[in-house]
């Protein structure tokens, strides 16, 4: 009875209409006095039942009961494709709690591949989740999709997340004859810029959004991209294994201290300064490479592009801020993995993703050589036209803000995909945009030491942003430090806890000296300004 009031257009403010027919429905169905959503008696086998089959804004659902496993409740798995190609998923929990949680996708998404570490906890809190590929199907390094296929890419861009909202309220309304009370996104990498995209462009689609190492600034940090990767393929310009260590250890050696203690982890990033580091003392003599226990003129090179300001031709949002150094540079999922490939740039991922962007969005020629491809603003229309696809880079986000919703900024301190530093730089323009009263009301921005690119790395990566963002928007309880853990990698245990504090703050260690046990609680720390 509902199915025609759900059809929204995609500009429509989807919350608004979400909440305009749950008003509808609650007449319909009966409401509690103070107008909240009944609470939910559906199970997943009821509602895999009542979808199974169903065609929901032309999508055919296809459904299937997933059996529990590995710490993870059985859930129905509703699947269906919104035409042309865009594959969607939604996981409807044993009991609802009665709130929708989307999950971002990640690189340039291709595959319905939500987050298990953020999606695993909250489907067992009660959350129906959504995700999709955003509307091609390739591999998550290949944008060859955008080449061709221009809907595609307006997809990718930032219209899957709207459409297939749409689809997913009418879905959720289906199997429980009520809308969500409140309607969530969280995402990491390209699902950060998602959730970004979904604040500037849909301000009324979320209650609340986690943007997790937004890759905010596409045009920017792919340009940075390119310019790293150069200095790497240059002549004598390859990191080793050694060579990273070599760093890195310089790093640590003069900055690990800096915050209390000597634990492996440069907390206190915004005292680690290119002048306290002074990578220059590892130039071998004569600046030609002599060996691992120097840096050649060309590596020293490389270092320079990592940790200056990336700025290029045309609108004043195509830059990207450099990195800090981190002291973690070696670790398995930081430069190796990103940035040098050990020696190898083109097996690198950020060469590779680069590579795909010459490709099929600026040069637009499947046989471009992307490390010839010189300079990278030299298609000023191309840079604008990928602008206006996937840059979430708008700092206003006062219609986000004054309908009511709250955003939750999150990055690794020892991110070597995406710059903290930009995220950084968002935050300031931002607030500088809304207003700091304003943009401390409703936005949060916290960097998590020594972490990875999401998750890895030395540092306290875990952290349940979901929960507190959950609180903020339903209970009205701003979050201020949070906590985070390191689990094992095998058991699950977790291994030390910290606090997570609000940017600029780090948390500097107050416990005990040498005490190894006092060293992992996070009580052992004070969020500190630098
Ligand atoms: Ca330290």
């Amino acid at each position: 009875m509902h199915s025609g009031l759900l059809k929204t257009p995609l500009a429509t403010p989807t919350k608004l209409v979400a909440a305009a027919l749950g008003a509808l429905l609650l007449t319909a169905c009966g409401s509690d006095d103070d107008g909240t959503v009944p609470s939910q008696t559906v199970s997943s086998q009821q509602a895999c039942d009542a979808l199974s089959g169903k065609t929901i804004a032309g999508a055919t659902l296809a459904t299937t009961m997933v059996p529990a496993s590995a710490g993870v409740a059985s859930y129905c798995k509703v699947s269906g494709t919104i035409a042309p190609a865009l594959n969607f998923e939604i996981r409807l929990p044993q009991t609802w709690n009665g709130k929708l949680y989307y999950a971002g996708g990640g690189g340039y998404n291709g595959a319905i591949a939500p987050q298990a570490s953020y999606v695993t906890p909250a489907l067992s809190q009660g959350y129906a989740i959504v995700a999709s590929d955003s509307g091609h199907q390739d591999n998550g390094l290949s944008a060859n999709f955008a080449l061709t296929d221009t809907f595609a890419a307006q997809l990718f861009g930032s219209l899957s997340v709207p459409t297939v909202m749409s689809t997913a309220l009418e879905t959720l309304a289906v199997a429980y004859g009520a809308l969500p009370s409140k309607s969530y996104f969280e995402g990491c990498s390209n699902g950060g810029r998602e959730a970004l995209m979904a604040v500037q462009r849909s301000p009324n689609l979320f209650d609340g959004v986690i943007a997790r190492a937004p890759a905010y600034n596409w045009v920017g940090f792919m340009g940075q991209f390119n310019r790293t990767a150069k200095t790497l393929a240059a002549p004598g310009g390859a990191f080793s294994a050694a060579k990273t260590g070599l760093l890195a250890k310089r790093v640590r050696d003069t900055c690990d201290a800096l915050d209390g203690i000597v634990d492996g982890v440069v907390s206190n990033r915004a005292a680690c300064t290119p002048a306290v580091v002074n990578v220059a003392a590892l130039r071998c003599a004569g600046g030609a490479d002599t060996g691992d226990t120097c840096l050649s003129d060309a590596q020293l090179a490389v270092v320079t592009s990592w940790t200056t300001d990336a700025v290029f031709t045309g609108s004043a949002t195509f830059r990207n801020a450099g990195w800090s150094l981190t002291g973690n540079e070696d670790d398995p999922g930081a430069w190796a993995a990103w940035t040098t490939g050990n020696g190898n740039v083109t097996a690198a991922l950020q060469y590779l993703f680069q590579d795909t962007t010459v490709k099929n969005y600026l040069a637009r020629d499947p046989a471009a050589n992307s490390l010839a491809y010189s300079p990278w603003d030299q298609n000023q229309n191309a840079l604008y036209a990928m602008a206006a696809l996937n840059d979430a880079t708008n700092a206003d986000i006062r219609p986000f803000i004054n309908s009511g919703a709250k955003l939750i900024l999150w990055h690794g301190g020892n991110d070597s995909a995406l710059s903290p530093n930009s995220t950084a730089e968002y935050y300031a323009k931002m607030r500088g945009a809304v207003g700091a009263a304003s943009a401390d009301a409703s936005t949060r921005f916290y960097i998590a030491p020594a972490v990875d690119h999401c998750a890895g790395g030395p540092g306290a990566d875990t952290s349940d942003l979901l929960t507190a963002l959950d609180q903020w928007v339903t209970k009205g309880t701003a979050p201020s430090t949070l906590a985070a853990e390191k689990r094992d990698a095998t058991s699950g245990a977790t291994t030390f806890t910290r606090p997570l504090c609000q940017y600029p703050q780090y948390p500097r260690y107050t416990g005990p000296a040498n005490d190894a046990a006092a060293a992992k609680l996070a009580t052992s720390y004070t969020c500190t300004s630098p």
